[in-house]
């Protein structure tokens, strides 16, 4: 039935279904149980009768929160994480999420609520009016409206589909105000509802594709494997350590794939990046990008022109080729290929010498040596450096704990000081090294895992959506948020030439007390100035599971510009008299 004015009303019959419901059935039908969002016109009841029907709603303060939370629960789980905004607004403060999502390939749908088609497309000036569809399309994978309450359980399959199979990535599904309404027989309903059957089916390597890529590892003197988030996504996690520790060939973590192998494993060489990069023959690129965070794959970075070979483990063909020349596309989903290559690693395979495994260890030992003593450091205010080793030894020994990270010099350094040690316990700031994602990731993460989060933010960082506090609070989660205040964005000492009393642009109010925002909510709220305190603050954290909030004081002078990506500032070279 298409048009509700002839429907009879839902309270008439039991045999009756809505909109409302026929939604809240695909879902769960498929799995996906658990909602983030924002309440509003015209999703505000959607959002009560999902909950009353069982599913999870966690409601958020701000939609690209939400949005955040659901890219990273696609990541976490494989299956899309669900964000659901009201219109133009809500539906616009959702969408940098699900760019974010596509862009760093997590499976993601946003359903957004919007206006009248018929007014919409007129430009009459409704409620909230936007042509949301249209707008979603650039952003995402797939987008989808469904105008028919009929229709439903074939939108949502397809939404699920797009988001889960190949690439994975952002869906939007544009829900009119008018469907939820929309009423037809329960039966019929029920028999329109599909359950996805195998939605991300396995894609197997060609076996020529893997000869070949399997001939030129073995005639490499120096092969390294370079593992991304595509492979800790994948999930493939016991076969991925079989290949690394049975081909004895290094490889180097990408930030969020850490922890796939543990960071302290022999052949990491996670402390000897550069020399890896520079000397390496032949890498295995496995579900990593050679995007700008490798510098595209060429430059001073991977040492003379010409010295490499490539063997690209991607689900996406056209990522062969995006930047340098590959040599051996592998074009398989993880799991498969990995399992593919392992086959092939018999008894005759030959590690590679201990000349290079030997000399990467010997660099890794070094680098870790020169480290150390700057992490025990009790310096206060604290530099990065103390504060860290604190944090890094907790982790260690609490391996199961998730990490959220984000900030400049706050991401930079914990990214290379503190060790990973269990597949997916590190969700950062992705592709795009976007300022934002940490409130909502943190959420997420122990929503979705149940387990306790230690989320690690630059002030800065941790402003951009810092108010989801109280939804913490609210929701009673095991989130403990370590601040790194140091007065502003990289360093908190830079001063304004122009005489005013306007601050720099990069510095904030001076000794603020993030700490008193978690006790405004009923959480547990310190102040902490040396690594002691802050070590003491966060274990009683992770014991007691209270969401907390320690303002960790940093030394302003203690950073630098950009943290270690400073480079890509575009310079002026206009001198001013
Ligand atoms: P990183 O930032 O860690 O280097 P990227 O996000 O750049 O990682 O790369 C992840 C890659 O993994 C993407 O190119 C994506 O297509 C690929 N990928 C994701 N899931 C799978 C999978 N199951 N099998 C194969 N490739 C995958
Ligand atoms: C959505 C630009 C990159 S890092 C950063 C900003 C604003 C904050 C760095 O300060 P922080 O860390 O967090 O206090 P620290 O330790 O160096 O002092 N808007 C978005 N994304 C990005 N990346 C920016 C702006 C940026
Ligand atoms: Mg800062």
């Amino acid at each position: 039935m298409n048009d509700n004015s002839t429907a009879p009303a839902a309270t008439e019959t039991q045999d009756l279904t809505d909109g409302f419901h026929l939604i809240i059935d695909a879902l769960k039908l498929n799995g996906l149980n658990t909602i983030y969002g924002v309440p509003g016109i015209p999703i505000t009841d959607f959002g009560r009768m999902a909950q009353a029907e069982g599913m999870r709603v966690i409601a958020f303060r701000h939609e690209q929160n939400a949005g955040n939370a659901a890219a990273i629960a696609g990541y976490l789980t494989k299956k899309p994480g669900i964000c659901l905004t009201v219109s133009a607004p809500g539906f616009l403060n959702g969408l940098t999420a699900l760019a974010h999502a596509t862009t760093n390939c997590w499976p993601m749908i946003l359903i957004s609520g919007s206006s009248e088609r018929e007014i919409v497309d007129l430009q009459q000036g409704d409620y909230e009016e936007m042509d949301q569809l249209a707008i979603a399309k650039t952003m995402c994978k797939a987008a989808y409206r469904v105008l028919h309450a009929e229709d439903i359980g074939i939108a949502v399959a397809r939404a699920i589909r797009a988001a889960v199979s190949g690439r994975p990535g952002g869906v939007y599904l544009d829900l009119p105000a008018k469907l939820f309404g929309q009423v037809m027989d329960a039966e019929k309903g029920r028999k329109s509802l599909v359950k996805v059957i195998d939605p991300a089916p396995r894609q197997l390597p060609a076996p020529e594709a893997v000869d070949r890529a399997v001939n030129l590892l073995k005639g490499a003197k120096k092969p390294l494997i370079i593992l991304g988030k595509g492979a800790s996504y994948a999930q493939a996690d016991d076969d991925i350590r079989a290949f690394v520790e049975k081909s004895g060939i290094p490889y180097l973590p990408m930030s969020m794939a850490k922890g796939l192998l543990p960071d302290d494993h022999p052949l990491s060489a996670g402390a000897a990046r550069s020399m890896a990069l520079q000397e390496a023959d032949v890498v295995v690129m496995v579900g990593a990008r050679l995007n700008w965070l490798l510098s595209h794959g060429k430059g001073k970075q991977w040492g003379a022109p010409g010295s490499k070979k490539f063997i690209q483990i991607d689900i996406e063909p056209k990522e062969m080729d995006s930047n340098v020349e590959i040599a051996a596309p592998l074009v398989g989903d993880i799991g498969s290929v990995i399992e593919a290559l392992l086959a092939r690693i018999g008894s005759d395979w030959k590690v590679p010498s201990a000349e290079w495994t030997g000399a990467l260890r010997a660099k890794v030992e070094t680098n870790v040596g020169k480290m150390a003593a700057k992490l025990r450091n009790n310096n206060t205010p604290m530099d990065y450096h103390g504060a860290l080793g604190a944090l890094k030894t907790i982790i260690k020994e609490r391996p199961d704990a998730i990490l959220v990270n984000e900030g400049a010099n706050t991401l930079d350094f914990a990214r290379s000081i503190i060790d990973m040690y269990k597949p997916r316990k590190r969700l950062d700031v992705g592709t795009w090294g976007v300022m934002g994602i940490g409130m909502g990731t943190a959420i997420a993460a122990a929503v979705e895992t149940g387990l306790p989060v230690l989320a690690i933010e630059g002030d800065s960082a941790f402003g951009f959506s810092g108010m989801e506090v109280e939804t913490i609070c609210r929701y009673n989660l095991p989130v403990c948020i370590v601040v790194f205040n140091n007065n502003g964005i990289y360093r908190g000492t830079d001063v304004n030439t122009n005489g005013s009393t306007d601050v720099a642009t990069t510095v904030f109010v001076k000794d603020a007390r993030y700490d008193m925002m978690m006790q405004a909510f009923g959480g547990v709220g310190v102040n902490a100035t040396t690594p002691d305190e802050l070590a003491r603050a966060v274990n009683e954290a992770m014991d007691s599971g209270k969401p907390t909030l320690i303002n960790a004081v940093i030394d302003p002078n203690a950073g630098t510009e950009s943290g270690r990506i400073g480079n890509l500032n575009p310079q002026s070279v206009v001198q001013k008299k």
